[in-house]
């Protein structure tokens, strides 16, 4: 008979108080969190969330799990060498969309296409929360806040493509309002083997309540949103009567599946090498057309700290294991000579003088 405890929600929970605002949309995320966690079957001791700054951030506090709150903007790279450091933890990374792309724009990119085996979630609420409201790199352009009081100049980022170019090897979307549905794109972000993006919708209804309306509003949300199923028609709509086709030089339409045959909808292939129809698919948004959910991109590609191992391994095959103080004083490593009287302070490589 087996040993091992089955875990539920409860274990994850830490003994900390929550201070997230009431109603704040992050409260739905830490409970779907908690709920998959014990469904992974990864031991709580070699389970760890990494954040940066921001609301989101307080995320490690809430679970009962290892935990870093760390630098702002930084948490995908301690993440990184945590997992290099120790293969056998699971890494998650929480960040929001000022964390994440403002400040840690540079290191969200490089750990993507590095392909470490992390699972970052980027709680988008398109503002700044911590900080009471200033606008975002995910802003919509007009979006009036403190720090841009006639309308954000900017054109804002989109998480999903920018993950996509960064050739993240799992890309997913998924919101606060569906808990479900965030579950079944958690189970699979742990699943997959390299870097998993998971941008999720939440809601600040302090200083951007509504931001997502379209997508949540029970009179419109049918008519407004995509389900990506692997293998499915991409259908939608209230009574499931619009789908996307595609036209032209690529570029999708939105058909009435009365005008249209059914084998001319686009089937959903998230299994796909080239990220083309994944980053098509980013770039459908309201209004012109519905605002896709699930995953974008999930292909199986060699982890950064794979190809570090199997690096080490052969180096250490055919040069023997090696010691740390004579990679320091290999090649070109000098002596600063303490005369430097007419001398530019190079006397000699180390090696050369031992
Ligand atoms: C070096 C530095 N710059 C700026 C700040 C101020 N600051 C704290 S959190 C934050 C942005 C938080 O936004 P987001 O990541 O979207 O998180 P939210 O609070 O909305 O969850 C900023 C700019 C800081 N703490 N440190
Ligand atoms: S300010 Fe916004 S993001 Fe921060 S806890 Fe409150 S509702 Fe949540």
């Amino acid at each position: 008979m087996s040993d091992t405890i089955k875990l539920n929600r409860k274990d994850f929970r830490s003994d900390q108080t929550v201070r997230w605002c009431p109603g704040c949309g992050d409260y739905a995320i830490l409970a779907q969190v908690q709920k998959v966690l014990p469904d992974i079957g990864v031991p709580k001791e070699n389970i760890v969330f990494i954040s940066g700054i921001g609301c989101s951030s307080r995320f490690p506090y809430y679970m009962n799990t290892y935990g870093i709150h760390s630098i702002h903007g930084r948490a995908p790279t301690l993440a990184a060498g945590l997992k290099l450091a120790n293969p056998d933890l699971t890494v998650f990374v929480i960040t929001g969309d000022g964390d994440g792309l403002s400040i840690g724009g540079n290191h969200l990119l490089h750990a993507c296409r590095r392909n470490v085996d992390i699972n970052i979630l980027l709680f988008n609420n398109r503002i700044y929360g911590l900080t009471k409201g200033q606008y975002s790199p995910t802003s919509l352009p007009g979006t009036r806040t403190k720090t841009s009081p006639m309308g954000s100049l900017e054109q804002a980022f989109n998480p999903i493509s920018v993950a996509l170019a960064a050739e993240a090897t799992f890309v997913a979307r998924t919101i606060d309002r569906e808990q479900r549905h965030m579950g079944e794109i958690l189970r699979r972000a742990a699943a997959h083997r390299g870097t998993s993006f998971v941008e999720i919708l939440t809601n600040c209804l302090i200083f951007n309540d509504g931001t997502f309306s379209d997508v949540t509003d029970r009179e419109i949300r049918d008519d407004n949103r995509l389900r990506l199923e692997q293998g499915q028609p991409m259908i939608f709509g209230q009574d499931n009567d619009k789908g996307i086709r595609m036209s032209g030089c690529f570029e999708p339409e939105v058909v009435s599946l009365d005008d249209v045959d059914a084998e001319d909808i686009l089937v959903h292939n998230d299994k796909l090498e080239g990220s083309q129809l994944a980053y098509m698919l980013s770039r459908m948004t309201r209004p012109d057309f519905p605002v896709p959910f699930g995953v974008f991109r999930d292909v199986d590609h060699l982890t950064y700290e794979e190809g570090v191992f199997q690096q080490v391994e052969r180096a250490q095959a055919a040069r023997g294991v090696g010691e740390l103080k004579d990679l320091y004083v290999a090649s070109d490593t000098w002596m600063v000579d303490d005369d430097r009287n007419g001398h530019n302070g190079h006397k000699g490589a180390i090696h050369d003088e031992d």
